[in-house]
Formats: C-alpha cells, sequence, structure tokens
C-alpha cells in the first residue's frame, strides 16, 4: 500500500501547487518521498499502533497521518478525488515522461493549459514549448524523445533485451563486500515476456553501504528515493529499479511476495489465512510467532505447498497441481540439444553456416538445422530450388568435415519456406522432400479475414512435408500484431497431421504464447524452441524461448529439440 500512497501523495502535492496552495505541498511531497523508501507496510504499521504510529513515520504529520488512515478504511481520500476533479491533470501520464517532473508539470498547465499527453505532445510538435521561460527548446526535444519512447514500450521493457543489464547490475551488488545475497525478483525472475521494473533483494549487516554503492552505478540515472534498506531508482536505459535489503530470516517470505505474480501471491496469502497463519514479506506468522521465511521452500511447504518455479506463479492452477503433488517436471534451461531454426549469410543471416555450428556447439548444443529463406522473401535474398539443393551438399560436405575431426556436432538441412498466400510454399515439394526438417512461415498478407488466414497454414499443415509451423502468429512484441488466426484451429490441424509448432525464442517474437502452449500440450501437439538466430550472438536468446515453454507449463517430451537430433527426426511426420 505504500506505493500506492506515495504516488497519491505526489499527485496531491502537485495538485496543490496548481491551486497556489502554501506550504502544504511540500509536506505532502515530502510524506510522498517518504513512503516510497518506508519498508514497513503502513497497514501494519497503523494495526501496530494506530494513527499515532503513523504520525511517527518521517515526514507524516497529524493531517497526513489522517488521510492515511482514510486510505486504510475505505480506499479512498476525499481531498485526493477533490483535487483531481477541480484540476484534471493526468500527474502520473506525464510524469512518466522522462524528464518532465512536478515543476514542469506545473508549467504546462499555467502557461499552456495542458493537462495529458495527447496536449503535451501536439503542443511541442508545434514548437509551442521553447518560447516558454523555464523550458526551451531543449526540453521540447527532449518531451517528444520522451513520449516516443512511451509509445514505444506502453513503459515496459522486453526480458531478453534486458536480462543482460539486468544480470550485469546484479552480479556487481554480489561482488560488494558488505552483500551476502543478492536476487532479482517481479516479473523478471518469472521470466514474463515483458516486464515494468526491476525489482531487487539483498541479505546484509550494512545496509546503508549497499544503497551508497546502488545509487553510484553508472546504469542508475535518477535517484527517486534513497532510505536506509531501501532505494528505488530510474535507470538509465528507462526502467525503474528498486533495492530492498532484508532480515535473513525473512528473506525467503521476501522472495516469495516480491516475485509475485500478485495474484498468485493472493491465493497463497488466503490459503495461509484458511490454516490460521498470517503471511506477509517479512515471514509465516501463527499469531505473533514467527514460523517460516527464511526460505521460500519452507514457507510454502509449511502451507502444505511444494516449492515450484516462479514460472509457474500466475494463478493458473499452479497451488492446487502443487498440493496434490501434480506440478509438472518443465523442460530445463539446460535441457535444448539443438535449434531448429538458424540463418546464415545464405541469405539475411550474418554468419556462414560453419561459424553457425560453431556458436551454436560452444552454446552446448549437439546439432542445428540450417533454415534459410525462400525466393518469395526476395529482400533476405531467398534461396530458390536450386540453391537450396546446392546449400544441401554444402552442409553434406562440412558434417563430413566435422566427422572427420571426430566432432560429434551434427547440421542438419532444412528451410525456412514461404507461405504463400493461397497456403501453398515457395519451393517444390521434391526439394522440400529432401531436407531434414522443413519448417514454413508466413511472412506476407498479414491482414487476411481470420478464417482465410487459418486456412493457408492449415493448407501448408497438410503439406507432408511441413515438420514444422515457424513462429506460428507473426507477432513482434511492442512492434506488430499477430496476425488474425485462430490458434485453436491451428492446434487442432497440427495434431491431425503431425504438425510441430515452433515457440520462437526470439526476444521480441515468443509466439507461442503461454495459453497457446498449454492448449497445445492438452491436445498432444508437439512443439519446437528455436532461436530464430541471425548471428552467432543469437543462441543466446534459447534461454527466452525455453522460460515461455516453461510458462506454458512444457515438459521435456513436449519440445521435440530437447532430444537427439536421431530421436527428434522421428518425431516429426
Ligand atoms: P511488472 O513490474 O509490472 O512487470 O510486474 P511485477 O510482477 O514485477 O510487479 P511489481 O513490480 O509491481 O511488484 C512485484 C511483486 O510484488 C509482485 O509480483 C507481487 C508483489 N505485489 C505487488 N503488489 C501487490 C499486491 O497488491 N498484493 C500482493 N499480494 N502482492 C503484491
Ligand atoms: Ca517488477
Ligand atoms: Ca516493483
Ligand atoms: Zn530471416
Amino acid at each position: 500500500m505504500n506505493s500506492e500512497l506515495s504516488k497519491i501523495f505526489f499527485e496531491m502535492s502537485v495538485l496543490m501547487n496548481m491551486k497556489g496552495v502554501q506550504f502544504k505541498p511540500r509536506a505532502f511531497e515530502k510524506a510522498a518521498h517518504s513512503l516510497g523508501v518506508l519498508e514497513e507496510d503502513v497497514r501494519e504499521i497503523y494495526s501496530r499502533g494506530g494513527i499515532k504510529a503513523l504520525e511517527d513515520i518521517p515526514g507524516v504529520g497529524a493531517g497526513i497521518a489522517e488521510r492515511i488512515e482514510e486510505y486504510i478504511k475505505t480506499r479512498h481520500i476525499k481531498d485526493y478525488s477533490g483535487l483531481k476533479k477541480q484540476i484534471p491533470v493526468d500527474v502520473e501520464g506525464l510524469k512518466a515522461i522522462e524528464g518532465v517532473g512536478p515543476k514542469t508539470i506545473l508549467l504546462l498547465y499555467e502557461k499552456l493549459g495542458i493537462k495529458n499527453r495527447e496536449q503535451l505532445e501536439r503542443a511541442a510538435r508545434a514548437g509551442k514549448l521553447r518560447d516558454i521561460e523555464g523550458l526551451g527548446e531543449k526540453t521540447e526535444q527532449k518531451v517528444l524523445k520522451g513520449i516516443e519512447f512511451l509509445k514505444q514500450t506502453h513503459g515496459r521493457f522486453i526480458l531478453g533485451f534486458t536480462m543482460p543489464t539486468v544480470r550485469d547490475i546484479v552480479e556487481r551488488l554480489i561482488k560488494v563486500e558488505e552483500v551476502e545475497r543478492v536476487e532479482f525478483a517481479g516479473s523478471i525472475r518469472r521470466m514474463q515476456e515483458t516486464v515494468g521494473d526491476l525489482d531487487i533483494l539483498a541479505i546484509s549487516r550494512h545496509p546503508e553501504k549497499v544503497m551508497d554503492f546502488f545509487v553510484s552505478m553508472p546504469e542508475v540515472a535518477h535517484v527517486y528515493g534513497k532510505g536506509e534498506v531501501k532505494t528505488f531508482v530510474r535507470l538509465k536505459n528507462g526502467m525503474d529499479a528498486d533495492l530492498q535489503v532484508v532480515p535473513p530470516r525473512s528473506f525467503g517470505a521476501a522472495l516469495q511476495y516480491f516475485t509475485g505474480d500478485k495474484y498468485h501471491n493472493i491465493q497463497l496469502r488466503e490459503a495461509a489465512i484458511r490454516q490460521g497463519y498470517k503471511l506477509n514479506e517479512y515471514g509465516l506468522y501463527e499469531g505473533e510467532k514467527f514460523v517460516a521465511g527464511k526460505t521460500e521452500e519452507e514457507v510454502y511447504k509449511k502451507l502444505g505447498f511444494e516449492w515450484m518455479p516462479p514460472e509457474l506463479r500466475t494463478n493458473y492452477g499452479e497451488l492446487e497441481a502443487s498440493a496434490s503433488g501434480k506440478l509438472p517436471h518443465l523442460v530445463g534451461y539446460g535441457d535444448l540439444k539443438g535449434d531448429l531454426q538458424v540463418q546464415t549469410d545464405w541469405t539475411d543471416g550474418e554468419n556462414s553456416i560453419e561459424e553457425m555450428a560453431k556458436a551454436a556447439r560452444k552454446q552446448g548444443l549437439e546439432y542445428i538445422c540450417i533454415t534459410d529463406h525462400t525466393k518469395r522473401l526476395a529482400m533476405t535474398g531467398g534461396l530458390d530450388d536450386g540453391k537450396v539443393l546446392r546449400q544441401a551438399e554444402e552442409i553434406d560436405r562440412i558434417n563430413a568435415k566435422l566427422k572427420a575431426q571426430n566432432e560429434k556436432f551434427r547440421i542438419l538441412k532444412g528451410t525456412e519456406v514461404d507461405i504463400l498466400k493461397d497456403g501453398s510454399l515457395d519451393l517444390k515439394d521434391e526439394t522440400l522432400a529432401k531436407l531434414d526438417v522443413v519448417g514454413a512461415s508466413v511472412h506476407s498478407h498479414f491482414n487476411l479475414p481470420e478464417e482465410e488466414q487459418t486456412e493457408r497454414i492449415a493448407r501448408a499443415m497438410e503439406n507432408p512435408n511441413v515438420d514444422i509451423i515457424f513462429h506460428p502468429t507473426g507477432r513482434i512484441i511492442q512492434k506488430r500484431e499477430a496476425y488474425k488466426v485462430n490458434v485453436e484451429a491451428l492446434i487442432a490441424v497440427a495434431k491431425r497431421t503431425g504438425t510441430v509448432l515452433e515457440i520462437n525464442a526470439y526476444p521480441d517474437r515468443l509466439d507461442l504464447k503461454d495459453e497457446y502452449i498449454r492448449k497445445a500440450i492438452d491436445a498432444g501437439v508437439k512443439m519446437s524452441v528455436d532461436s530464430d538466430a541471425h548471428s552467432t550472438a543469437h543462441f543466446q536468446f534459447l534461454e527466452y524461448g525455453i522460460a515461455q515453454a516453461r510458462r506454458g507449463w512444457a515438459e521435456k517430451k513436449d519440445i521435440i529439440n530437447a532430444h537427439s537430433w536421431q530421436e527428434m527426426l522421428k518425431m516429426l511426420k
């Protein structure tokens, strides 16, 4: 509840400022700041010592304490609603723009009557900000850039593109002498497709040293608040990050709580209440008595659950499954033996077949399948039948060479054949029949009506040579919607024809979505997890495809390339 109140008080301070209220805005801003970094939840403080205890919070006086009480009791603050009615300015929306703070919001409203992001964008584009004292042309440019960025990302970040920064920060925090343990939590630990912010937990006997180190990291662009055990910053990549030091005995409870997701947590807390416990981020309590909290395992166990991987914690039935010992044995991050979608410099990839093979082997794989584009995708230099067959001969030669060198690594012959508008394919059947693995995908006519699109892909699946449908929905996260297609119908056709559906590991693709993965599993349809590599650097993305598979409850048996290439080939049509 602290962060909700922090936001409300901040907004109130800006709104009061706009009305020309004296002194009070500063008090609300201070309270907002203080609640933002407060360790204990206000509800706890209130239930412990009532309004008097609230007043002991730094920056909280009698007036603000009353409003906290009002919010705890009614989830509502009258003054706040009143202010919002008087000045209908979207403070949250404006503040989210990089470089726009309370002062700017006030100026924008007073001078230009700007109330929301759309109005601000229009004004900035029309060059109206540059002449206002205190703003200027630089601010105008910055505002436009900030708005553009928010449009692209909706304030969310693609997991795979963000993870390297996250890991880097966490690894350096671990090395700080005073730090005993560091873990990231939240949507990042759950390996969600997109993530809002970075939540870090740590154990340390000298939290202040950890906070000092954290705010001094070069990735930090702005410090919102720095407390003794909690610090809240904006990173240079635009993402917010918070770091909290928690007592060792509470670490598991905190990790569990801040990993979420929220709906999983609510269910778990209800289970605790049903059994006569109280569960929060400090631990599991029986009355006043602390009964568990050091590890996640002990918290779950006390409540009758098996520990479960964070990817499962979405309130999709994982708690019920865990209570009855029916959790899936998820495919593991080290389980992939091959990658079935790899492009090379024969088309739009950056590296040669051999370079890709070497990089894949370094990544721990035993095989790859080369799947360059076909001629219809002219801009990639797509291959025609003749070139595909020549590439196959080249692969034979490289395989022979690898064998002579006593290398176990195997390169399979394949293609990413274009599915044409009517569902026919861009290569001849006799060519396809000579390849080890045929992937087919849609790269054009994204706007067909759903029925037509579905039929088109279904027709490709009916082709006895087509083994896999690559990136079956064609979405690109934050860039392009999926084409309209009935995935349930495709799953049924995949089942009937023995076609595999791909989980594309490329961080902004990740189709199939988790809900479709579950449906495919229920239908008995097999899937592959492929990187869609266009460079040797892309094999590392396989991790995000596995994460996606895990969030869809996939086991090793469901993923064909979690098996040796000989076994994998047997699983194809
Ligand atoms: P994000 O950052 O939007 O990608 O998603 P999360 O899941 O990381 O959410 P965040 O950062 O707001 O909060 C981190 C975790 O804290 C969340 O996964 C579960 C827990 N949490 C946050 N708010 C609530 C709440 O109102 N109730 C409960 N039970 N847990 C919450
Ligand atoms: Ca988060
Ligand atoms: Ca957060
Ligand atoms: Zn390509």
